[in-house]
């Protein structure tokens, strides 16, 4: 038989990737490995984790999290950063069934796609923990989702805009990452408490990819268009909050007084906006998911009772109090 000169190679490949650990160390095997120890602790395990990329305070804080617990807890870890591509994130699940890992983390940057290389890891045995993001697959194709609840975040979003603006508001939106779980749901939950508001316009709502640039140059764009009409901005996270605050004070008007703006995850960018009095309010997202990741893999690959959710807890942050809290910030 033939082989041609790819599938040479993806075998060398697999072959090294197996007996090589993520750290480059080859997995020592003794015999007491061999026999396979029947509870696993944190030591015996070997987590692979694709990460979507680095695109903001939220994300950078959220793997800080996971590379320092794994580290704490004496973890192998096998991380992956997909630079903002979904086909590089595949890439990376697909090395990871060839390492054999116990269990796979994965931030799904959108929602749909998924369904073939989930399948891929659950023929192979491998369990999927969806963490931050959802994905749009049938249930058994991944065991739990670790995150928040990115509805609940936008309705309180609209819920705090309501009461700044007295329910009367011209309001631009800036939208996360088109297709991802945070942009639509934060869409979505705004929209369904607003509709108790007649009085409450979205004049216009645009993604800037929960990015601090390109939330600036969209809003450039909103003010451009509608100039003073604009009297809110909700933006679906802080990093965009910034690039808008930028783009309003280049245009001449006052963030936080002439235009209102709620934000969300309550990075410490954040806080200190509050502090300047050019933010109104922030809605939190905990990025810090490296304990519960780590403890809810440890489960899984036991065969312990673990639940399908494990939502965050979060909560609310107005300027009021800013500067006491920034202190206590972990992101
Ligand atoms: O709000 C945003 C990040 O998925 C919840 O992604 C996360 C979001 C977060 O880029 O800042």
């Amino acid at each position: 038989m033939k082989l041609s000169r790819l599938a040479r190679l993806t075998i060398i490949l697999a072959f090294i990737l197996g007996v090589m650990g993520c750290t480059g160390q080859p997995i020592s095997t003794t015999t007491s490995d061999i026999q396979e120890k029947s509870v696993k602790g944190y030591e015996d395990l070997i987590v692979g984790f694709s990460q979507l990329g680095a695109e903001s305070e939220w994300r950078v804080a959220n793997t800080n999290s996971i590379k320092e617990t794994a580290e704490q807890l004496g973890v192998e870890l096998c991380f992956f950063d997909a630079q903002q591509k979904q086909e590089n994130q595949v890439e990376a699940i697909r090395k990871l069934i060839v390492q054999r890992v116990d269990v796979i983390g994965i931030s799904p940057i959108v929602e749909t796609g998924w369904d073939e290389v989930f399948q891929e890891a659950k023929d192979a045995g491998i369990p999927i923990i969806l963490v931050d993001r959802r994905a749009d697959v049938p249930e058994d194709l991944y065991v739990s989702y670790l995150g928040s609840d990115f509805l609940e975040e936008g309705r309180n979003a609209a819920r705090i805009m309501a009461d700044l603006m007295n329910g009367q508001a011209n309001i631009v939106e800036l939208v996360g990452t088109i297709g991802s779980a945070p942009a639509n749901d934060r869409y979505l939950g705004f929209r369904e408490i607003l509709k108790e508001y007649p009085d409450m316009r979205i004049l216009a709502s645009e993604s800037g990819d929960f990015t601090r640039a390109r939330g600036k140059e969209v809003m450039e764009g909103f003010l451009k268009k509608y100039g003073n009409r604009i009297t809110a901005v909700y933006s679906h996270n802080d990093d965009m909050s910034l690039g808008a605050i930028q783009a309003i004070e280049e245009y001449g008007l006052k963030p936080g007084v002439d235009i209102k703006i709620v934000s969300v995850d309550a990075a410490r960018g954040a806080f200190e906006a509050m502090i300047a009095g050019k933010l109104n309010a922030t809605v939190e997202c905990n990025p810090l998911l490296g304990p519960q990741f780590f403890e809810l893999a440890l489960k899984v690959v036991n065969g312990e009772p673990y639940p399908r959710w494990v939502p965050s807890i979060e909560g609310i942050f107005f300027p009021d109090n800013a500067l006491e809290i920034l202190p206590t910030r972990k992101y």
